[in-house]
C-alpha cells in the first residue's frame, strides 16, 4: 500500500466525524448509517451543526492577554462575537469612541491617572482577562451581566448581557493584580469576589521592598449593582483563585505561597499552603459596626492569619492549591492541588465550626483523592461527579463525590471513573450550566494551552485548543478541536434560554447620556435628527445621523487645529443594520449599531479634503456610504 492509502485507511476518528459532519447523515445521527460508530448511545447530541442551525448554549470565554470577552456557540464551537473590554478594538472603537472611553477611564484610581498622563495616555491599553462569569439569581444564572477580571491592571469589568457591551470598569485600590473572580450565587450577585493575587505592601510607596512582615494581601468585595466596592480583607499568603457557595455564607480563595515568599524557592518552601475561608456576614456586621480602616476609599477588615474574631479561617492545603470550585450539590468546595496530585473537598456544612467552636480547620475536609500530576480545575455535572483537569498528565479525569468521600472515611473503594486524554495541558475546564444548579451533565470543554500537532502549523506562535467532551455517557469522548488565539483561559456554559440580548439598541440607553446631554445643550434633539455643526472656539461638534446608504451630512469643514467631536446616530431600526464612521488617515473609526449614538473626538492637525466612510458593510451601495471633511489650513 501507498503511503496515501494507508493514511486513508486509518482516518482519525476526528477526521472521520468531521467528514460526515458535512453530509446529510448527520441530521439522522443514531438511527442509522456510519455515524452510530462515532455516537455514544447516549449521546449529548450532535455538535457539528447544519448551516443556520443554533447553538444551545452560549459559551462566554475569556481571551486571556488579549484583554476581549469572546462569544461561542457551544457544542458547535463557532466563534459567534468578540467584546471589546481591556483591549482597544480596531473595529468597534472600543478605546477610542467617547463612550467606551469614559467606561475606560472613569473607574481608574486618581494615581493611575496621573501616571498615565505622565505616558501620554489616558487608560490602560492592555488587559489579561481571565475569569468571566455571568451573575446569578438563587444560584443560577440570571443573564443581566457578565462580570471579569483583569490581571495585568487590577481591574474589574462588567458586561450588560442586553446588548453584550461593557458598560463599567473599576481599577481595585489596595489589592494587586486581579487574578480570581466569582459573583455571589446567593440569594443573588450582590456580590463580586476579586482575588489580588501579588502581595504588596499594604502602604507601597516605594520605601519598602525586603520586608515581608510589611506585605500583605486583600481580597475584595464589589457590589455588581453599582460596580463600586463594598469591602476589602487584608490576608495572609497570596490569593490565587475564588468561588463561593450557593448558601450566601463563604467565600473561599486558595493560596499557592502562604510562605509569603518573593522567589520560586521561598513560595514553594513548605508542604502545606492554605485555603482561606471568609465569613461573609461576620465581615458584614464588623463593616457595619465600623470596625474598619479606609485606605484610598475602601473599607478594609483585617483577616490575617491570627487575627481577633471570626472574618477568616485558612485551612491548610497541600502545596500550591490553584481552582477552586464549587460543585452543585450545595455541599461541596473543590480545592485542586497543582502541585499536590491530590483535590481537597471541603464540606460547607463541617466550615460552621470552625467559625463557632474554632474547630479544628482540617476537621472541613472531607475528602482528599489522588487523581493524577497537577490538578487545576473541576467541572461538575447532575449526577455527583466531578471533571478535574490535570495539566501534567495531559487529562480530564472523571471521579465521583461521595467514592472519594466514602475513601477519605476509610472505605475500600476508589473515586475514579474514567481518564481521557487532552491535547495539550489543560487549565480551565467547564461544563455546560456546570457552575449554578442547573448543572446538566451534556458537555464539557478543556481548554488546554499547548496545541502543537493538532492543526497546521502556523509559525512559533501556535493557537491553544479547546476540546469539546461529551460527558453524556459512562465514557468521556473527545469530540471536537478547536484552536483559539490567546488565550482561552476560562469560560462558562450557558443554555440559551437563560440570556436574551436585544436585537437594536434603545434611543434612551444611558451608555450615550453624555452625547445625548451635550446635544441637548447645542439644541440638538437626538431622537428628531437636524445636521448640526456647532462651533464653541477650537471645539467644533458635528451631528450627523446615518441610514443606509447614506449617512446625512455629505461634506462639513473645520479649520486645522479644531477640536473636532462627530456624533452619528443611526436611524436605521432593523436588525443587523450597523454602520461604521472611518475618518480615513485620522486613525479614527467606530462602530454605530442600529439606534446606537456614537461619538469620537480628535484634533483635525492635517489639512485638505479627507474622506470618510462607513466601514461596516450595510447595503449594496455601501461604497458610496461616505462624505468628505475640509480641514482649511491655519492661518498664517
Ligand atoms: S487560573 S489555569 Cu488564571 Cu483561571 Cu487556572
Ligand atoms: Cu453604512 Cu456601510
Amino acid at each position: 500500500m501507498t503511503e496515501e492509502v494507508k493514511k486513508g485507511l486509518s482516518m482519525t476518528r476526528r477526521g472521520m466525524l468531521g467528514a460526515t459532519a458535512t453530509g446529510a447523515v448527520l441530521a439522522t445521527a443514531g438511527v442509522g448509517g456510519s455515524m452510530l460508530t462515532a455516537t455514544p448511545a447516549k449521546a449529548a447530541g450532535k455538535y457539528a451543526l447544519e448551516p443556520g442551525e443554533l447553538d444551545e448554549y452560549y459559551g462566554f470565554w475569556s481571551s486571556g492577554q488579549t484583554g476581549e470577552l469572546r462569544i461561542l456557540g457551544v457544542p458547535s464551537m463557532r466563534e459567534l462575537m468578540r467584546v471589546p473590554v481591556f483591549n482597544r478594538c480596531s473595529a468597534t472603537g472600543w478605546g477610542q469612541t467617547n463612550e467606551s472611553l469614559k467606561i475606560l477611564t472613569e473607574g481608574l484610581l486618581p494615581e493611575t491617572k496621573e501616571f498615565l498622563a505622565a505616558n501620554g495616555k489616558v487608560t490602560y491599553e492592555n488587559g489579561d482577562l481571565h475569569h468571566p462569569h455571568m451573575s446569578f439569581t438563587e444560584g443560577t444564572y440570571d443573564g443581566r451581566y457578565l462580570f471579569m477580571n483583569d490581571k495585568a491592571n487590577t481591574r474589574v469589568a462588567r458586561v450588560r448581557c442586553d446588548v453584550m457591551k461593557c458598560d463599567k470598569i473599576i481599577e481595585i485600590p489596595n489589592a494587586k493584580d486581579i487574578h480570581g473572580l466569582r459573583p455571589q450565587k446567593f440569594p443573588r450577585t450582590g456580590y463580586v469576589f476579586a482575588n489580588g493575587e501579588h502581595e504588596a505592601p499594604l502602604i507601597n510607596d516605594g520605601k519598602i521592598l525586603d520586608e515581608p512582615d510589611k506585605y500583605v494581601n486583600v481580597f475584595t468585595a464589589i457590589d455588581g449593582d453599582t460596580m463600586e466596592v463594598a469591602w476589602q480583607v487584608t490576608v495572609s499568603g497570596n490569593l490565587d483563585n475564588t468561588d463561593c457557595d450557593y448558601l450566601g455564607k463563604y467565600a473561599f480563595s486558595s493560596s499557592y505561597n502562604s510562605e509569603m515568599g518573593m522567589n520560586l524557592a521561598e513560595m514553594t518552601a513548605s508542604e502545606m499552603d492554605h485555603v482561606v475561608v471568609f465569613n461573609i456576614k461576620a465581615i458584614e456586621a464588623a463593616i457595619e459596626a465600623g470596625e474598619y480602616q479606609e485606605l484610598n476609599g475602601a473599607k478594609i477588615v483585617d483577616g490575617r492569619k491570627g487575627a481577633k474574631g471570626n472574618l477568616t479561617r485558612y485551612i491548610p492545603i497541600p502545596n500550591s492549591p490553584h481552582g477552586v470550585n464549587a460543585a452543585p450539590d450545595k455541599k461541596h468546595i473543590m480545592i485542586n492541588g497543582k502541585l499536590s496530585p491530590t483535590v481537597s473537598v471541603i464540606d460547607v456544612d463541617k466550615v460552621d465550626a470552625l467559625f463557632s467552636e474554632n474547630a479544628d480547620p482540617r476537621s472541613a475536609v472531607v475528602a482528599e483523592p489522588q487523581l493524577g500530576l497537577g490538578p487545576l480545575h473541576t467541572a461538575f455535572d447532575n449526577k455527583g461527579n466531578a471533571y478535574t483537569t490535570l495539566f501534567l498528565d495531559s487529562q480530564v479525569v472523571k471521579w465521583d463525590i461521595q467514592k472519594a468521600i466514602d475513601a477519605y472515611a476509610g472505605k475500600d473503594v476508589d473515586p475514579i471513573l474514567d481518564k481521557v486524554d487532552v491535547q495539550y495541558q489543560p487549565g480551565h475546564n467547564s461544563t455546560s450550566m456546570g457552575e449554578t444548579l442547573d448543572a446538566d451533565g451534556k458537555w464539557l470543554v478543556s481548554m488546554n494551552k499547548f496545541s502543537k500537532d493538532r492543526f497546521l502549523n502556523v509559525g512559533p506562535l501556535k493557537p491553544e485548543n479547546e476540546q469539546l467532551i461529551d460527558i453524556s455517557g459512562d465514557k468521556m469522548k473527545v469530540v471536537h478541536d478547536g484552536p483559539t488565539f490567546a488565550e482561552p483561559h476560562d469560560s462558562i456554559i450557558v443554555h440559551r434560554s437563560k440570556v436574551s440580548p436585544a436585537e437594536t439598541w434603545q434611543r434612551n440607553d444611558p451608555m450615550w447620556d453624555d452625547a445625548r446631554a451635550q446635544a441637548e445643550a447645542d439644541g440638538v434633539d437626538l431622537d428628531d435628527y437636524q445636521d448640526t455643526i456647532i462651533r464653541d472656539g477650537n471645539k467644533v461638534r458635528v451631528y450627523m445621523s446615518s441610514q443606509a446608504p447614506n449617512f446625512s451630512l455629505e461634506k462639513f469643514t473645520v479649520k486645522q487645529g479644531d477640536e473636532v467631536t462627530v456624533f452619528v446616530t443611526n436611524l436605521d431600526d432593523i436588525d443587523d443594520l450597523t454602520h461604521g464612521f472611518c475618518m480615513a488617515n485620522f486613525g479614527i473609526a467606530m462602530e454605530i449599531g442600529p439606534q446606537a449614538t456614537s461619538s469620537v473626538t480628535f484634533i483635525a492637525e492635517r489639512p485638505g479634503v479627507h474622506w470618510f466612510y462607513c466601514q461596516w458593510f450595510c447595503h449594496a451601495l455601501h461604497m458610496e456610504m461616505r462624505g468628505r471633511m475640509l480641514v482649511e489650513p491655519r492661518e498664517m
